[in-house]
């Protein structure tokens, strides 16, 4: 994976430095400062920034559903207008993420064309993995977080008091059922996909879809009685859930051979998967197209880099989820 050491771009073989015995290991990321309200710290004691409109900016991948839970988010709480969105070119290029035009990064950063710039304005001597997304501060030009699992929560709270919008993804009284279902769902499932597709040898490929197809199926079965992961309430879980189910026909089944079963062959996660992508604002982080692009243009799993036609897929066809009780979110 080409990646930055000592500050300088360096180019190599893709997740080289994430694999480990043939299996496929994510780096831990680096920035992790956090935004409220007033700049008073984050939940665990992080270095904060204040909550302004205009100041922060997402610098994300559609291809990517860790960047894609951000975009979610901000569509759901209704931060279109607060955060700024920089979208770069799906494939994952000998220069690292790509914007097709120069982006505005702020006044002290100006424009930027690659993620990397973002890192070595943060920290000149950055070694290690730059990824999408990232939350940015215009204002100082560096990088507040690049952990979406820390940004979602960002969004959540931070920019309520501008918003006015007080719906809460991760509230107190659920954490604890979020908390038990996000780890399964990220080990399993998020990343699960990418062991499977990374694997270079057969057992790592085997455990990791037998794992894969074996969560699907408790997801299945807890789907079919409840409307979403933590019951009648939607939560960041979903939003954690979603990103991965929406890319697994249209990428996985095929780049990542993620392919005992498709995901429309699951009746109760299709419906649920419908249900999300049909309100307003979520099909607008979800593009199908970037999403095959970039999978499949990941050389050393797809050679001819051929992007397949189909399959075709409906996810405008009418869900069934309103036989279980549940309150969804406010329109977005
Ligand atoms: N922990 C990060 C992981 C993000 C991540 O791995 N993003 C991938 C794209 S899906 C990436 O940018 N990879 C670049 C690379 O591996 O060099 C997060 O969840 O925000």
């Amino acid at each position: 994976m080409p990646q930055l050491v000592d500050g300088k771009w360096e180019t190599g073989d893709v997740a080289a430095s994430e694999m480990k015995n043939g299996a496929f290991h994510r780096e831990p990321t680096s920035f992790r400062s956090w935004i409220t309200a007033d700049g008073s710290p984050g939940p665990e004691g992080q270095a904060a920034f204040p909550a302004e409109a205009g100041r922060y900016q997402l610098f994300v991948a559609f291809i990517c559903p860790w960047a894609s839970r951000t975009l979610m988010m901000r569509a759901l709480k209704g931060l279109q207008d607060i955060v700024a969105v920089s979208i770069s070119e799906p494939e994952l290029g000998e220069n690292g993420w790509t914007y097709q035009e120069p982006q505005d990064a702020g006044p002290r950063a100006g424009k930027i064309r690659y993620q990397h710039e973002l890192y070595t304005a943060s920290d000149p001597h950055y070694t290690g993995k730059v990824s999408v997304p990232v939350l940015w501060d215009r204002k100082q030009g560096r990088i507040v977080n690049n952990e979406s699992a820390d940004i979602i929560r960002i969004l959540n709270t931070a920019f309520n008091h501008l918003t006015g919008d007080s719906q809460d993804f991760y509230p107190q009284s659920l954490r604890p059922v979020i908390d038990r279902w996000n780890a399964p769902i990220y080990d399993r499932v998020n990343n699960g996909v990418y062991r499977a597709g990374f694997a270079r040898t057969q057992g790592a490929y085997e455990e990791a879809v037998t794992s894969l197809f074996g969560m699907l199926d408790t997801l299945e079965e807890h789907l079919s009685s409840n409307r979403y992961i933590a019951g009648t309430h939607f939560t960041e879980a979903d939003i954690r859930l979603f990103v991965t189910l929406i890319r697994f026909d249209a990428a996985y089944h095929g780049a990542f051979k993620c392919n005992l079963r498709r995901l429309e062959d699951y009746p109760s996660l299709s419906n649920y998967l419908r249900e999300i992508y049909q309100w307003p604002g979520i099909r607008e982080t979800a593009r199908i197209d970037h999403i095959k692009r970039g999978y499949y243009s990941i050389a050393h799993i797809n050679p001819t880099l051929i992007v397949p036609l189909g399959p075709e897929l409906d996810l405008d066809r009418p869900h069934d989820r309103e036989r279980l009780a549940g309150e969804g979110v406010m329109a977005v």
